[in-house]
């Protein structure tokens, strides 16, 4: 990763406006044909060198292989290959891409987790001010919200991160926004979003959580002392643990006498499935006020957290290094299967293709020996012929002066006598009827070849 322009001792300076590439980049991701204005974005990258921009190349490189690798043929599996070929796609468009461009766009902490875990009225309450709204009603079915610090709000524009997500600046319950709050209590380089839960009623809701948790450089991920034991928080978290996502486990809605043992019992599971270094907070169950916060002393603990990332751009770095290498590995690894699948698809076409030739080779074989053998000749052919040689027609002409032959026998076939015609009409007929069946035994051959794969049903 290029970290060229960093110091870290310094006081954090105002991060890099974003370069020009990166704008081509995600207006290319808006537009139609992503692949040619990442192209465009590719160019210029290479242009400037550097070891982050061949990353960048690569990925971009990937990106356009895996949108031109559509997998037709239904092969067994093929629909397996197909869905993770788009989150694929999904997830170098959304996060990995942009990401690496920007890296030091401000660090992304996306809240998710069960329904009504608190996370809504935990958001606020770090914010220290009523910006998402918090609810017992199920299901909501309401917009993200992102909060950041006035001075980040460039970074978090409509052509930035999950462009596909239109930007509000008020309350809606549009599924398709992303509703931007400026707020000066939260320090500059940390966006904190409130996701919707991801064990949602609404599918909406939970495609959108898991979208959102893709984009995040870190998961605050928050469960409750009722809730801490479900099966789907958990498919979420060992996604991260797969991934290397950074993860922080927030235990909320603890009753004091419940803590120790809930909180004991939720590290062990932690340490289990591979976070055992996510750190893991405890938010007490409290009085939750008129304006829907928590006293502020139930989160200091988690807000000192998130400012200490906020200030220190090393562990803030660190952070999107750790989520961002994850997924780029990841990426690496799922990409085998995939290529496999393409090779595989490549493979069974060109097997189809061959019965198919097979199948219409030995039509043109027999087509050729009938008509070369006399085949053709017989049956319809034969009669109309005889009756044409029998009516004296041929040998009028040959008793005639050799100069006039030719004129005769030109003339009786222009002047159309009947049986000449019927003979053209015989043969015409009978070539017409052996290219048809020999066409349909061809079809029906290719057929059954085809029906004895998957690939060819
Ligand atoms: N008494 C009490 N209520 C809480 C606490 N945390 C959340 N709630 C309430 O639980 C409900 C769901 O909370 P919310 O923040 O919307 O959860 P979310 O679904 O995870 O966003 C709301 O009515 C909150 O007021 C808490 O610590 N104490
Ligand atoms: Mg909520």
């Amino acid at each position: 990763m290029n970290e060229e322009h960093r110091d870290d001792d310094a006081p954090e300076a105002a991060p890099e406006t974003p370069p020009a590439a990166y704008e081509a980049l995600t207006a290319g991701m808006l537009a139609e044909k992503p692949t040619t204005e990442f192209e465009a974005a590719r160019a210029e990258i290479e242009a400037s060198g550097g070891e982050g921009n061949r990353m960048v190349t690569s990925l971009i490189q990937l990106h356009r292989a895996l949108t031109e690798v559509t997998l037709p043929l239904d092969l067994p599996g093929a629909d397996e290959q197909r869905a993770a070929r788009q989150n694929m796609v999904e997830q170098l468009e959304d996060y990995v891409i942009p990401r690496m461009m920007t890296i030091d766009a401000p660090l992304l902490a996306v809240v998710g987790g069960s329904t009504g875990a608190g996370k809504s009225t935990l958001v606020n309450s770090l914010v220290g001010t009523k910006v998402t709204t918090p609810g017992l009603l199920r299901p909501t079915t309401r917009s993200p919200v992102l909060v950041h610090h006035p001075e980040d709000g460039r970074w978090f524009g409509q052509d930035r991160l999950l462009p596909e997500l239109e930007r509000v600046n008020h309350p809606t319950n549009d599924p398709g926004a992303l509703q931007l709050v400026a707020s000066d209590r939260l320090h500059p380089g940390l966006a904190i979003l409130d996701a919707p839960d991801v064990d949602s009623v609404e599918e909406a809701n939970r495609v959108l959580a898991a979208e959102l948790l893709a984009a995040a450089d870190l998961w605050i991920f928050v469960t409750s002392a009722a809730r801490y034991a479900d099966q789907v928080p958990w498919e979420f978290l060992q996604l991260a643990a797969n991934r290397s996502t950074a993860v922080a486990v927030v235990l909320d809605r603890t009753p004091t006498e419940a803590v120790q043992t809930v909180a004991g019992h939720l590290a062990r599971m932690l340490a289990s499935r591979g976070l055992k270094d996510s750190p893991l907070f405890i938010v007490h169950e409290g009085e939750v006020s008129e304006q829907g916060l928590l006293p502020a002393e139930h989160v200091a603990e988690v807000r000192a957290w998130l400012d200490m990332l906020a200030d220190d751009a090393t562990a803030r770095h660190q952070v999107v290094t750790q989520t961002l290498d994850g997924a780029v590995r990841a990426l690496t690894l799922e990409v085998h299967p995939i290529a496999d699948t393409a090779d595989g698809q490549g493979e069974a076409a060109q097997r189809l293709r061959t019965d198919a030739d097979m199948a219409y080779d030995e039509a043109l074989r027999s087509i050729m020996a009938a008509t070369a053998d006399g085949t053709l000749l017989r049956g319809e052919v034969l009669a109309r012929w005889q009756e044409f040689v029998g009516s004296g027609e041929i040998l009028k002409a040959l008793e005639t002066k050799v100069g006039m032959l030719r004129d005769k026998i030109l003339g009786s076939i222009k002047g159309k006598p009947q049986q000449a015609e019927r003979v053209t009409a015989a043969v015409q007929g009978g070539l017409e009827m052996l290219i048809l069946e020999q066409c349909e035994a061809a079809a029906e051959r290719a057929e059954a070849a085809w029906q004895m794969s998957p690939a060819g049903r």
